[in-house]
């Protein structure tokens, strides 16, 4: 079960938010320096940067739950990424932080706002203006991703980090799209438990 896989990789960086947001699209930047047009994640996705492991939930509903099963182990650091020309998105982190500071009573210190797709307007909307603090990025422009990546360095040695095989940068693409997301959660937990 995936949520037995989560309990195993204790120590990891969640990132998480609404569709389309551009959370794929970030961690590949980061990885790669390069930005491609791409759809949506539609399950699950991870990456290890800066030798921290970074694990992407797709803010499909369906897929809402295991965010709970996520947050339920206490990730030493949570990105939420919104689209920054969406005010719902910006809506849904509130609530977001709403629901879950229960279950997870170190959330809003954890948690940072990543407001992406920068590139596409000129000034941040108001409502931004209540945050203390956010990251504005574009993993079209490169923007916030230096920001991004100094809080994951940071974070080294904090995570479980793959030691015992440096080599390995990219360990899953997300997968294809013609799959349910329960199978896709299946697949990737069969992937992760082979390279683990
Ligand atoms: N203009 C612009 N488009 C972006 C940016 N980041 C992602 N996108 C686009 O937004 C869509 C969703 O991105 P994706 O990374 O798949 O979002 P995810 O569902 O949060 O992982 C794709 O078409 C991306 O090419 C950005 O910074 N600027
Ligand atoms: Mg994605």
């Amino acid at each position: 079960m995936l949520s037995d896989f989560l309990r195993m990789i204790k120590g990891f960086v969640l990132f998480i938010g609404p569709s389309a947001a551009g959370k794929t699209s970030i961690l590949r930047r980061l990885v790669t320096g390069k930005f491609h047009d791409q759809d949506p994640t539609l399950g699950f996705s991870q990456e290890i940067i800066a030798k921290v492991r970074v694990i992407e939930i797709g803010g499909q509903a369906s897929l809402k739950e295991y965010w709970k099963v996520a947050l339920d182990q206490k990730p030493v650091k949570i990105f939420f990424v919104i689209d920054i020309t969406n005010k719902s998105d910006y809506l849904e982190f509130h609530d977001f932080l709403n629901e879950n500071a229960e279950l997870n009573p170190d959330l809003l210190e954890t948690t940072t706002l990543i407001t992406n797709k920068i590139d596409l307007i000129e000034t941040p909307p108001t409502h931004l203006n209540e945050e203390n603090f956010f990251i504005k990025s574009s993993a079209k422009t490169g923007e916030g991703m230096l920001d991004i990546l100094e809080i994951l360095a940071n974070l080294e040695g904090q995570t479980n980090s793959l030691e015992q095989d440096k080599s390995v940068k990219r360990v899953s693409e997300e997968h294809p799209n013609n799959q349910t997301d329960a199978k896709k959660a299946e697949s990737l937990l069969e992937e992760f438990q082979g390279k683990f």
